[in-house]
């Protein structure tokens, strides 16, 4: 792909509009980079980009300026009906996202993975267990780092791992993973998708130019995701807890079998792993296909997943206070994700108090209320859903309170919590109402947290 004196419009000036404008500015591109927001909220990253000689604007595209571009790179958060991007559709405009426009520039071969929860923790793990077994690898996406941002240093013979979105998977066209795994799909992002079909078949992307010499990685407990399996090109791993697999990994008992193409193995015991919950179980499994797919030895892989001890922001231990464990699950934006959450502790003595709440996303939270039924102490609620979360789950929990910010949540929470409690942040919801986003969400719960360690309100409990 050819850039140099290219006119190139990125829309959106977050991390990933910022570094693709970086990208294309340094490869000759002229370039206009725009945001809704006015210039005075911009990152101090996105402004510094003028003196590298891009255009900054704010506020709404004018028609004039798509008419003449050449190519129009649109941010993950930027619906693809959003008038620009339908307007330089019917333009004629070459249109991609950041995660295209990097994968058409990085060297190496591509592990991507979506789905609709755990998309960090694996992306993370597998990117641990290649490193481990000696591979050259980086690890970007939807995780944080743009992928874009990981071009100047790939190589020939490395490996990117990407956690990919649906929202990025929208816009992509020739992105090729070797590998490509889809862990689950429940209904999420329901603001932005008329229909979980819709939400989906944008999932479903990350197989679309595979070929019989890549392997694609699904899980078979999930009826969407197994569903696919006889429509794809490439080689499928199978990942399942409830069933044995032809090939791939699975559980019996207690134990995870690897079954290939050599015959069957056992790899280690669900105690012997760090991570909490079912839903790690899976995403360990779905690692290990990856790495196999990669050619990564299981002697090397079991040992790096015995010492896995998880991501920030996904059920992170915080701290222990007075007998009560704080678990920051910031990253349960949905529904499914809280579930899976309250789902970790279900082997637990303690009674759960939830903070919960934020920006909704139109899923209805019912599937939650067996769990606050039969777990939950109370339910701590903030942001915008407030009202709604305590509608449709308030008659299962036995308190509900209100809480205007995360230090008095957490508050709150102690002091409802007894010995031998958690509370946890799993707020089935966006952040976008109170917070920059879910890492800040999680992080004032952490500053909350160890605002109380020591605190009056410890002692007058
Ligand atoms: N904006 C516009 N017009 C719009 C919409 C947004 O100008 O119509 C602007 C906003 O004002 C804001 C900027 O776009 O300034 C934000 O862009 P963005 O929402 O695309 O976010 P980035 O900062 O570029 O971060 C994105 C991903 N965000 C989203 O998909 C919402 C990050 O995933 C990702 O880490 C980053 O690229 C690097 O790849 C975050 C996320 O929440 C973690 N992802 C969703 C999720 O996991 O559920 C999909």
């Amino acid at each position: 792909m050819e850039l140099a004196g290219k006119k190139a419009l990125v829309i959106g000036a977050g991390r990933s509009g910022t570094a693709a404008a970086r990208f294309l500015a340094e490869r000759g591109a002229r370039v206009a980079l725009n945001d809704r927001k006015p210039l005075e909220e911009w990152s101090a990253e996105a402004r510094a980009l003028e003196s590298a000689g891009v255009k900054l604007f704010s506020g709404d595209v004018p028609q004039w300026m798509l008419d003449h571009a050449d190519l129009l790179v649109v941010s993950p958060g930027v619906p693809t009906k959003s008038i620009a991007v339908r307007y330089a559709e019917r333009a004629g405009v070459e249109i991609v996202g950041e995660v295209e426009l990097a994968y058409r520039f990085l060297r190496g071969r591509l592990v991507a993975i979506t789905g609709t929860n755990g998309k960090t923790t694996t992306t993370a793990l597998v990117g641990q267990l290649l490193a481990d077994a000696g591979f050259h690898v980086q690890v970007g996406g939807n995780i944080g780092t743009p992928l874009i941002s990981l071009v100047e240093t790939s190589r020939d013979d490395g490996w990117t791992v990407a956690e990919i979105s649906s929202f990025q998977l929208e816009t992509t066209d020739l992105f090729h993973p070797h590998v490509a795994a889809v862990l689950n799909v429940t209904p999420d992002h329901m603001d932005r998708y008329e229909t979980f079909n819709d939400y989906a078949a944008a999932k479903h992307r990350i197989f679309r130019r595979q070929t019989e010499d890549d392997w694609a990685v699904l899980n078979a407990d999930d009826e969407t995701v197994s569903s696919w399996a006889s429509g794809l090109c490439a080689r499928v791993l199978w990942f399942s807890r409830r069933r044995e697999v032809e090939r791939g990994i699975f559980l019996r008992g207690r134990t995870l079998i690897a079954r290939f193409d050599e015959g069957e193995r056992e790899l280690l015991a669900v105690d012997e792993l760090s991570l909490r919950g079912a839903h790690n179980v899976e995403n360990v499994m779905a690692a290990l296909c990856m790495g196999r797919a990669c050619g990564a030895p299981f002697e090397t892989m079991c040992d790096t997943v015995r010492r896995f001890r998880g991501v920030e922001h996904r059920l992170e231990l915080v701290a222990e206070i007075e007998g009560v464990r704080f678990y920051n699950d910031s990253k349960a934006t949905n529904v499914d994700a809280a579930v899976k959450a309250f789902e970790a502790f279900s082997e637990d003595g303690g009674r759960i108090v939830a903070i919960m709440g934020g920006r909704g996303k139109g899923a209805p939270y019912a599937p939650l209320a067996p769990l606050i039924e039969s777990r939950a102490r109370a339910l701590v609620l903030i942001g915008e859903d407030a009202d709604r979360i305590a509608r449709e789950l308030g008659p299962f929990a036995p308190a509900v309170e209100r809480a205007a910010d995360m230090c008095d949540a957490v508050a709150r929470a102690f002091r409802l919590a007894q010995p031998g409690d958690i509370v946890l942040l799993a707020p089935a919801c966006a952040s976008y109402d109170m917070f920059a986003d879910f890492e800040d969400r999680g992080r004032k719960f952490k500053e909350a947290v160890r605002g109380l360690i020591g605190k009056e309100s410890v002692e007058a409990r």
